[in-house]
């Protein structure tokens, strides 16, 4: 693995392969967020504009609330009967938000098999992908930021709002809404030129955030008037029973950002979410920290992955007792 942060590559390299490929396919990881998604579209519609055959080709679905982007009902689930040939046929492959195969699940093989000449372009450390022209850099807030470099030294580039709006969504999702530990006045900057081009950041928020059902915000409802606080108030514990999904209609994937609350109480340093997912047995674990509270440590030790300060596991249990008994245990480590 090289662990190399930065991997800044020419970039005037970058765009050549670019404007000499043909067919081109952009991928990202599985379970795809907003940075996943608005960067792939950027380059899709950068891509459109400039008459080149490119695909976008994903693990997963587009999430609902990321569906509304210019180019995003043509993203395409990979299905190997029906577009495996696209990247086999695919002389650039780009790979974005992401930094080593395993992250596309299904797709992985055929991604690192293709014949396909492959730029990464990503803001994660442990880059472990071969390819002789990257842009990584872990300094940067989102890959929406990376591309946004890229488009810049692109001297016939024209920012459309297509482009504008899917880096917007790009940036402001990764950054927290412009409040994470990266987000810097250069950052600031650029979002001052895609507002410019046509981003509309009330009409953004309103269609990535504000799409929340009914039933979700009861389930936060019950998860919140049931939080725990332990280690002298430093974690906090939000823990979801299959009855609670099914008396409020949910499941465990309406959980999304809740987890995420239990950092806004004072003092807390890690939270916890602990779901049930009855029918499987198991339990979905989502860990938050801030500063250097390792939760990565924690899902490493439990079979799970992530970041220092996100990180998830799935655990096999027999009950939720015994399921935040294992997780306490190794929280204990961490304090
Ligand atoms: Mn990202």
């Amino acid at each position: 693995m090289n662990n190399n942060s930065n991997i800044i590559n020419n970039i005037n390299e970058i765009i050549k392969i670019f404007d000499n490929s043909k067919k081109i396919i952009i991928s990202t990881h599985f379970n795809p967020d907003g940075d996943a998604i608005g960067s792939a579209l950027a380059l899709w519609n950068y891509f459109k504009i400039n008459n080149k055959d490119a695909l976008i080709i994903i693990a997963d679905d587009v999430p609902k609330n990321m569906q509304f982007l210019e180019g995003a009902n043509k993203i395409l689930k990979f299905n190997p009967k029906t577009n495996l040939h696209h990247i086999k046929q695919a002389d650039l492959i780009i790979l974005e938000d992401m930094n080593d195969y395993s992250r596309s699940v299904m797709l992985a093989d055929e991604l690192q098999e293709a014949n396909a000449q492959k730029i990464v372009i990503d803001h994660h450390i442990g880059m472990n992908i071969n390819s002789n022209n990257s842009l990584i850099d872990s300094n940067s807030s989102s890959t929406g930021e990376l591309i946004w470099r890229i488009f810049s030294q692109i001297s016939d580039f024209k920012l459309t709002k297509a482009i504008a709006e899917a880096l917007y969504v790009a940036i402001a999702t990764d950054t927290g809404n412009f409040r994470f530990p990266k987000t810097t006045a250069v950052l600031h900057r650029i979002i001052a030129e895609l507002i410019e081009g046509g981003a509309n950041p009330n009409y953004l928020y309103e269609n990535v955030y504000n799409q929340n059902s009914f039933t979700q915000m009861r389930l936060l409802g019950r998860a919140l008037s049931n939080l725990k606080l332990l280690y002298q108030g430093k974690v906090c514990l939000m823990a979801l029973s299959e009855k609670d999904f099914r008396e409020t209609q949910t499941n465990y994937r309406d959980t999304e950002f809740f987890v995420e609350k239990t950092l806004s109480i004072e003092k807390v340093k890690i939270g916890i979410l602990i779901s049930e997912v009855y029918q499987r047995g198991e339990f979905k674990i989502s860990l938050r920290s801030k500063d250097d509270y390792n939760v990565q440590k924690v899902a490493f030790a439990l079979g799970g992955g992530g970041h220092i300060n996100a990180a998830g596991i799935t655990l096999k249990s027999q009950s939720m007792d015994n399921a935040i008994d294992t997780v306490l245990r190794n929280i204990q480590q961490i304090v």
